[in-house]
């Protein structure tokens, strides 16, 4: 397929104001009639060709202003329809498409999920749907009429506000729904609902008296589980009035939760659709991580209804316009929700585990590409989370009330666009007067830089001085970089361990705590410093880069201890635990006996003992650097079995080490009523985080104490936490546990998930055989994205050392499965197949065998455009 460049944008010809829809349903061959306003541009010559995208269509009528038109006048086939010389003044063009939303099995369009039928259009299946100028840039009112069999789906549902409904005359089994949305929108945003549903019922009042009821729909019987996403939905909609001043628009808000889902969930104007994994919880079947990403998800794609809604993308390299920065707008909302530094550090955890790695390698992109040829590849952690990033750092440079001035500036002055990133950019500089050209490099430039920080300090003189670089090592289609402007929020720490003040600063811009990096090498002094300081660089991650400030054992220690800065002081002690594992890891290779750092085993003693320290606070901190994050400290000829073993040998001893103070956290384990909230949440991850300690320990009652805790659970927290450590640990009592789990979950397919994911993320060499038979388990289900998710990519992407088998077996099982789902779901196939973008980070052994998985891949016939990009990429 031909790349798709930013450089040849161009707007459409004809533009299309108004939609008319009128569908059909029926499970295998749906009708939709379309009635189209269209218009020329000014600019466009009359009689020019318009040009419809159209995916896998079956045309059934077509006419212009009622007339239907002769055969020689357009030419049609699934993927396009063309009228060769349209009308030059406004006219209505009507078009009858028919289609099988049974046989969708790619989830693009209109599709079933549980006999429900819903769309999703978003990136580009509106033209499944109907032929259409399928491009965001494109801005229309829709009306829907949507007409099913009552029986079959009693619920009706559409984007805006609700017009009409009723039976349909002459046919006594069939029912009718109209909705309008005033707001013109893009396709992508279009949605539709029909089925038999359960909902529960809320209001909200805006700031200027607009009262807006609120639904949630739910399979029935799980009504009960939608309390804390309604919950969630309300506290977004005050939360955007107050912080961003944005209010809601319609008389309604609708969500709908559906099992059958290839993204987390979808934006669509008045009528959002949800993965309902993202929507169900309850004590039983949801973790506090559950209730963590629901509140965020909901936020997330309330908050679209401003930032990509109302203001949308031009075109699809704008996508990180609405993503990073409605990613940044919800990252806000749920700091402000919980721990603002707990929120930080889990944010900056995920960056790393999952941006970095794409940055690095053969998919790294601009957070706004220049290219794409399938653009179902480019919802990345880069476009997202990086994004989000980018959006950071701009409030840092411009402040917190330039950051105000210039989103209000955004909201009025683009409200019903279709815009760029130039122009949002525009806005912050307009307001704080700021030249931002050399910071919208951020949105051009792959690759994370590396910055580099030597210091030293002279008593004499009391100054200190630091030598900066900043590098993007090379990356495919970008063999140089350019230096960005990187904000590094800092402090110097005294032995006292309060922040020290300084006269002034040569050689970089300072703003308050932030030193302003712009050049490829630049020397910092620091004057008037009365003592050797401990240096606190990248404050608060303020900036998405790889820090390189070597540092020794006790400073770390020091700055674990002291650092004003939480998200510092976590850092410090993560930094600490690497430095230490990545030396357990070279003794592995080396075959030498793995003996952990005493330093490691006291800071990790003091976080475990301070009380002081807020719980989800101390269970991150407690946490070690995962396999992957150490293998992509390594970089290079990595060996993930090494990389196991290191890090086996550090939980050991931090186990062993401090078993007493492990009892005593694990006695103060909380009974009483369940909460879902972060402080309760919190100290259920600090218990469960000394539990995991004390499995690893020499404990003789390790093993009982899991158990019990297993069977005493009363929330899927605590069990679930229990259950992987009896599965990881391959401990006595791991197999009833796991029969158990099941037996109790059997019904819901969410926690059922969860039993998928523990086995297929158990380091143990006997864990492929285990996925090989869930796979043809009678509750594995290769159509559900969900399921395939939670057991395929969980171990390819959750188990480095058994899919990174130095036999090769594990990256050939996930190459079949890329294989075999390719024909259905190209895009969940895609998704899968970018585990394998690391693969030239492995030892030879292993990088060879990941190879030829991906050319079995790259050689089949038929691949999708969506799994050809990336297996070409992958290996170029
Ligand atoms: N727009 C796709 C789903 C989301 O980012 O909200
Ligand atoms: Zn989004």
């Amino acid at each position: 397929a031909p790349a798709i460049r930013l450089e040849d944008y161009s707007p459409a010809p004809y533009t299309i104001e108004a939609v008319a829809l009128d569908m059909q349903l029926a499970p295998k061959a749906t009708q939709v009639h379309a009635r189209l306003t269209i218009r020329r541009l000014t600019d466009t010559l009359p009689g020019t060709p318009l040009v419809l995208d159209g995916g896998g269509l079956e045309l059934t009528s077509l006419s212009v202003n009622g007339v239907a038109i002769p055969v020689e006048s357009y030419t049609v086939t699934p993927d396009k329809l063309e009228l060769l010389s349209p009308p030059s003044e406004p006219f209505e063009l009507e078009i009858g498409t028919r289609i099988d939303p049974d046989a969708n099995t790619q989830l693009e369009g209109l599709y079933r999920s549980s006999g429900t039928y819903c769309t999703q259009c978003e990136a580009e299946g509106f033209r499944r749907i109907t032929y259409f100028l399928d491009r965001p840039d494109v801005l229309a009112v829709y009306t829907t009429r949507i007409e099913a069999r009552k029986s079959e789906a009693p619920i009706l549902l559409g984007n805006g506000n609700p017009v009409e409904s009723g039976p349909v005359p002459d046919k006594p089994e069939r029912h009718f729904a109209i909705w309008h949305d005033p707001h013109p929108k893009p396709s992508y945003l279009f949605a539709m609902v029909a089925g038999d549903l359960a909902h529960v019922a809320d209001s909200f009042t805006t700031r200027s008296g607009r009262n807006v009821d609120l639904k949630i729909y739910v399979e029935h019987g799980r009504e009960d589980k939608c309390d804390w996403a309604m919950d969630s939905l309300k506290r977004s909609m005050r939360w955007d009035e107050e912080v961003f001043g944005c209010e809601y628009d319609l008389d309604v808000f609708n969500i709908v939760a559906v099992s059958d889902f290839n993204m987390g969930a979808m934006e669509n104007k008045g009528l959002n659709i949800f993965n309902d994994k993202y929507v169900l919880a309850d004590q039983d079947t949801a973790t506090d991580q559950d209730y963590a990403n629901i509140e965020a998800v909901i936020a997330h794609e309330y908050f679209h209804n401003w930032t990509g809604n109302r203001i949308t993308c031009r075109d699809w390299f704008q996508l990180c316009l609405k993503e990073g920065l409605t990613v940044f707008r919800d990252q806000e909302f749920s700091s402000d929700m919980r721990s603002r530094a707990v929120k930080r550090i889990s944010d900056v955890r995920l960056l790393k585990s999952h941006q970095f790695p794409e940055d690095a390698g053969p998919l790294a992109h601009p957070v706004r590409p220049r290219k794409y040829t399938e653009i179902n590849n480019f919802y990345t952690a880069t476009v997202y989370e990086k994004g989000a990033e980018v959006v950071r750092m701009l409030k840092t440079l411009v402040g917190a009330d330039g950051f105000k001035a210039g989103t209000d500036l955004y909201f009025q002055r683009h409200d019903g666009e279709a815009t760029t990133i130039e122009a949002f950019l525009a806005c912050f500089a307009e307001v704080s007067g700021q030249d931002l050209s050399h910071f919208a490099l951020w949105y051009e430039q792959a690759g994370t830089p590396l910055v580099e920080v030597e210091s030293s300090y002279d008593a004499t003189a009391q100054s200190l001085t630091l030598q900066i670089s900043q590098e993007i090592a090379p990356l495919p289609g970008q063999a140089d970089s350019k230096p960005a402007v990187i904000p590094i929020r800092f402090g110097l720490i005294g032995s006292d361990g309060a922040d020290m003040s300084f006269d002034k600063v040569e050689g970089a811009e300072v703003r308050q705590d932030c030193l302003i990096l712009s050049q490829r090498r630049q020397t910092v002094r620091f004057s008037g410093v009365s003592e050797r300081p401990a240096l606190s660089l990248l404050r608060g991650f303020s900036a998405p880069v790889k820090l390189h400030a070597p540092e020794k054992d006790q400073d770390l220690a020091f700055r674990a201890a002291h650092d004003s800065d939480p998200f510092n002081r976590w850092q410090a002690s993560q930094t600490l635990a690497t430095q230490s594992l990545l030396r357990l890891v070279r003794a592995a290779e080396a075959g030498e006996e793995l003996v952990a750092d005493s330093v490691v085993l006291d800071v990790f003693g003091s976080i475990l003992s301070d009380g002081s320290l807020d719980p989800a606070f101390r269970a991150l901190s407690l946490q070690l650097p995962g396999e992957a994050d150490l293998a992509r400290e390594i970089g290079k000829n990595v060996d993930p079995t090494a990389v196991l073993k290191a890090r086996d040998a550090l939980r050991a001893a931090l186990g062993s080490t401090h078993m007493d103070l492990l009892r005593a956290a694990l006695s103060q384990r909380e009974s009483g009523p369940f909460d879902p909230g972060a402080e309760a949440a919190g100290k259920r991850a600090l218990a469960n985080q000394a539990l995991a300690y004390f499995a690893a320990s020499d404990a003789s009652d390790a093993a009982l104490i899991v158990n019990d805790l297993f069977d005493r659970a009363d929330n899927m927290t605590d069990r679930l936490a229990a259950l992987t450590l009896l599965v990881h640990g391959d401990l006595p009592g791991a197999q009833a546990a796991l029969e158990a789990f099941r037996n109790r979950h059997e019904t819901s397919s969410l926690a059922l998930d969860k039993w998928f994911m523990v086995q297929a993320t158990a380091p143990l060499s006997s864990t492929l055989e285990t996925v090989r038979d869930l796979a043809g388990h009678r509750l594995f289900d290769e159509n559900n994205p969900n399921r395939v998710r939670s057991l395929v990519h969980a171990f390819a992407t959750g188990n480095p050392s058994q899919f990174g088998r130095p036999d090769g077996a594990g990256f050939s099982f996930v190459a079949d499965h890329v294989l075999a789902l390719d024909a259905r779901n190209p895009q969940v196939a895609a998704r899968l197949l970018t585990c394998f973008r690391s693969w030239r980070a492995y030892e030879a052994q292993r990088s060879s065998h990941a190879e030829a998985a991906l050319q079995r891949i790259s050689e089949a016939e038929n691949l999708s455009r969506d799994s050809r990009d990336i297996v070409d990429r992958c290996l170029q």
